[in-house]
Order: C-alpha cells, then structure tokens, then sequence
C-alpha cells in the first residue's frame, strides 16, 4: 500500500533520481485526453484538505479570461526572462481542446512552459482515465477546495524512454467543461497558480441597464453635478461597449462607429470645451480594463474605416439620443 503524502511536501520516491531532460507536456497531455490510454493506479484514500499558501505573490500578474469567466495569477518574470500567458484556442491541439493556456511562456527568451491549463469538452471518461499501470503510477491523489472549486490533484510518476518523469494535474469538471493544470517541472508555483484560480463574475451589467456597472460607477461619482453630461456618457459608454465585444468585422465596425460619433458630438455639445478629454478620459482609463479590452479595441479600430466627421456646432445635439436642453443640470 502507498504510503500517504501530504500536500506540499517534497515527493519521496524509491525511483533513481529524474532524468535530466522533461517530457513535454503537450505530449502526455495529448495522449492523456485522446484516448485515454495510459491508466492510473487506483489509490483509495482520498484527503480533503484546505490550502494555505503563505508565501507572498509579490509582482506577479493577472491572467484574466472574460469568455470562459476565470483567473489566476502567474509570475511575472524569474531571474533570466519575462514570463507571460499564451492562448491557443479551437481544434489544433485535439477536437476537445477548447483552450490552452501554456504559462510561463516567454516571448523573447527561450521556449519554457512551466505549467499549463486546459479547458476541455466535457466527455464521459473520468476525470483522470485509467491507463497502463507499467507505464504510469500514482504517487499521490488529493481532493482539495480552492476558492470553492473542488479540485482532484493527483501526482503521477511516468516511464519513458527509459526514464521516469513526474507530472502533477488539478482536474476539476462543471457542467460545461473541464479544466486541467498540469505541470511537470514546477511544482511550487503550480501550487500557488492553482490557489489564485478562481472563476469570476463576467455580468459587468448586473443591474441590467446596458452600461457596464464599474464604467456607471466611475461616472455617477466623477459627474455627479451635471445630469446631462451623466447622461452623455452613458450613451458614449454603451457605444464604446458596442465596438469592445460586437464589431468583427466591417459592417459591424461601420454600424457602430456611427453610434460612437454620435455620443462624441453629444458630449461636444454638452462640454464644448472639455468634452474631448473627458471622453479620452473615460475611454484609456476606466472602460478599457483588461488586456482582453484593450486587444478587442484594437480588433474593432481596424475596422472602422473614414475618420469622424467634424460635425458642424449646430448639428452637435442631433447626436444625442435624449433631449439634454430638458434636463435641469
Ligand atoms: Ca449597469
């Protein structure tokens, strides 16, 4: 019987020490979900235990997914190269790949993955599907509650070519996917990942009147005096909006930069003389703030075709999609 092993304590096994060289993860994984072909050994016992991770994530960055609503925090660099997040999303990896986020990937410096997370289809086989047990063996397998998602984690020793690798995967599946984050070199920052994982709320209406709620906030405080300027912002909001998560395209960007002319002369209109860094203001600083956003913006700017009309003074209130000359403020 496997001795039990506490989380977060160093691995103790009887195997020669690991081979200098790591099987790629992508490989394991790939078969992994293919056809579940490797099998694990069963271990009975099961531990549920909560994780304190004490050490502090000083300087380490957000990676924020607003389609699938999750985050979790990576660090930013180490001591040779920037770390960052990257994203492949659809097919290419395997037909039930939906996401695959390999972290610690640096742009510049030399190819590294020090952990990886996917999101996959939801599929009949177990979370961690049997395989050979003279190829693989499990070393540990713990249930874990993590910012109320109910991880499985297991630690898997591999044989391969001639050596024996080490894997660690949190497995978790709700009722439209399921997520993994594995890693096979990390295991101290794979803990502190999984402890900064979290699903988040992605309704930014949640008093559904069309404005993002943090953008409403922003501007109830910051122009509490002036009813209709309020009332100008929302309507650029709700066109800057538009353009964030609607325009694909060039039709779509067309359609909706009218809108967005529209709410820029009604703020000229209302505040001739500020209204232009008041909207550059409210756009760079307060509605665009996210990197999914900013890349979206940017998407949509392509899109946009022409440059804004100078509309003509008297015509300005015309964009206004109210009346601001009946409003007392
Ligand atoms: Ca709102």
């Amino acid at each position: 019987m496997e001795p039990q092993i506490e989380f977060l304590q160093p691995i103790q096994t009887e195997q020669a020490p690991k081979p200098p060289f790591t099987l790629p993860m992508t490989i394991f994984l790939a078969l992994f979900l293919s056809a579940g072909l490797l099998s694990f050994l069963f271990v009975p016992q099961k531990q549920v235990t909560q994780q304190v991770v004490v050490d502090e994530m000083e300087g380490w960055k957000t990676y924020r997914n607003e389609e699938y609503g999750f985050e979790f925090k990576y660090p930013a660099n180490n001591d040779f190269y920037d770390m960052g997040v990257n994203v492949s999303e659809g097919v290419s990896w395997g037909e039930n790949f939906l996401l695959v986020a390999e972290i610690g990937l640096s742009k510049d410096g030399p190819y590294s993955v020090m952990a990886q997370l996917n999101i996959v289809k939801n599929t009949n086989q177990d979370l961690f599907p049997e395989s050979d047990p003279s190829r693989e063996r499990r070393i540990s397998e713990q249930e874990m509650f993590i910012n109320n998602i109910n991880w499985i984690i297991v630690e898997n020793e591999i044989l391969y070519a001639g050596g024996i690798d080490f894997y660690k995967m949190a497995g978790y599946r709700d009722d439209n996917f399921t997520y993994y984050l594995t890693t096979s070199s990390d295991k101290e920052n794979f803990d502190k990942i999984l402890s900064t994982f979290k699903f988040i709320n992605i309704d930014e209406d949640e008093n559904n009147n069309g404005i993002w709620d943090y953008v409403e906030e922003y501007i109830n405080s910051e122009y509490s005096s002036s009813e209709k300027l309020r009332m100008a912002l929302y309507q650029y909001t709700k066109s800057q909006q538009d353009m964030i998560s609607k325009v694909h395209d060039r039709e779509t960007g067309g359609l909706y930069v009218i809108e967005r002319d529209k709410a820029s002369d009604c703020i000229r209109y209302i505040d001739p003389e500020n209204g232009y860094k008041i909207r550059q203001d409210l756009l760079l600083n307060v509605i665009i703030n996210t990197d999914e956003k900013a890349g979206a913006y940017l998407e949509a700017d392509r899109y946009l075709g022409g440059s804004y009309q100078n509309t003509p003074e008297d015509r300005l209130k015309l964009g206004c999609n109210f009346d601001p000359d009946k409003l007392p403020n």
